[in-house]
């Protein structure tokens, strides 16, 4: 059984300096709790930044220790979507150039997806391009929302064109709720991984569902992480309700049932979520060829998700699936 962990998070010095002068800005929005406490010059998680940036020390180490064979790579939230269009443009391509290298220097236990910024549509469908073409990594990477626009928001045609035209899956990592939905994430919390980015995520992938993305995107694959961000549990009342909506204002109509799409468009990780009950629900409603574990290093340790996956009540086959047969088949590693 090949362990591959499909959630891995680096971060390259750039990126870090870039959003450490962020940090500095009067930005407001929620994302801002997490780049200050990693990024400030506060930092009340200091050592964040160098457990991102490794790779070939700890990371390794931990990834043998626990008999990881690879992690698929990934720029961490919130990427350059903070940025103004040109500066994140320019980051992304210096961040999958990065990416390729790391990746180059031990291609036996890395693999990684590249990024781009859909601030800028039409560059980010050229960055896209390149990251198929040239660079060749296994797919792609952007943190829910841009600029508080969904991906439903004709804007970004052009990089969904792209994308399926290259064929690589784009993986949708959370971040912090746009500010459309900033109050009630303000308190206990609620910004970060206990709420906030799943229900950011997760409500960015329906608009997506719903809008009609994927009759015209139809052979686009999301990558959803955080067991679907709960979307799985949801699906069975997504048909229900859009087959008999009799007040949803503006929603158009469908080749196919919500679920169909998730089925047909999704596949998700188990990121951050070590439950085997959720785990089976999603093999049950999804098909064992949708799901791929992951870790979430460094925000979350390997030693218990290795444990979690080893001792799922699984059959042995379906194991070897989750476990990567399908992370090597969708992303080609
Ligand atoms: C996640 C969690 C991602 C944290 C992050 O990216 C941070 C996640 C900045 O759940 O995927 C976090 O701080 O716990
Ligand atoms: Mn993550």
């Amino acid at each position: 059984m090949r362990l591959i962990a499909t959630e891995e998070a680096v971060t390259f010095q750039p990126v870090v300096d870039a959003l450490n002068l962020h940090s500095r800005t009067d930005d407001t929005s929620l994302d801002m709790m997490l780049v200050r406490d990693i990024y400030g010059d506060n930092a009340a998680r200091p050592a964040m930044i160098g457990r991102l940036m490794d790779v070939a020390g700890e990371r390794l180490a931990e990834m043998d220790r626990n008999g990881i064979d690879m992690h698929l790579l990934s720029l961490t939230a919130p990427g350059v979507q903070m940025f103004n269009a040109d500066k994140g443009t320019d980051l992304a391509r210096l961040a999958n150039d990065l990416m390729k290298e790391t990746v180059a220097s031990n291609p036996a236990r890395f693999a990684g997806l590249g990024t781009f910024a859909p601030q800028d549509p039409r560059r980010a469908a050229r960055e896209i391009e390149r990251v198929a073409s040239d660079l060749k990594l296994n797919g792609l990477v952007i943190n829910s929302h841009t600029n508080d626009l969904y991906y439903d928001d004709p804007f970004f045609l052009p990089v969904f064109e792209a994308i399926e035209a290259t064929g690589l899956p784009l993986y949708i990592h959370p971040r912090a709720p746009s500010k459309q939905m900033d109050k009630a994430f303000r308190d206990y919390g609620m910004n970060s991984a206990i709420w906030g980015y799943g229900i950011e995520t997760s409500t960015n992938a329906v608009r997506m569902i719903l809008s009609g993305l994927f009759d015209k995107f139809p052979r686009l694959k999301i990558v959803l992480g955080h067991m679907g961000e709960a979307i799985p549990f949801w699906l069975w009342r997504m048909d229900y309700m859009h087959g008999n909506a009799t007040n949803f204002g503006g929603a158009p109509k469908l080749q196919l049932k919500p679920s169909e799409y998730f089925r047909r468009n999704f596949a998700i990780t188990t990121s951050g979520v070590e439950s085997h009950p959720a785990l089976r629900y999603s093999i049950e409603v999804l098909g064992p060829e949708n799901v791929m574990w992951a870790v979430d290093y460094p925000y979350q340790p390997m030693a218990p998700a290795v444990q979690f996956i080893k001792t799922a009540p699984l059959a042995e086959d379906v194991k070897a699936m989750v476990a990567g047969g399908n992370a090597a088949r969708i992303f080609r590693i």
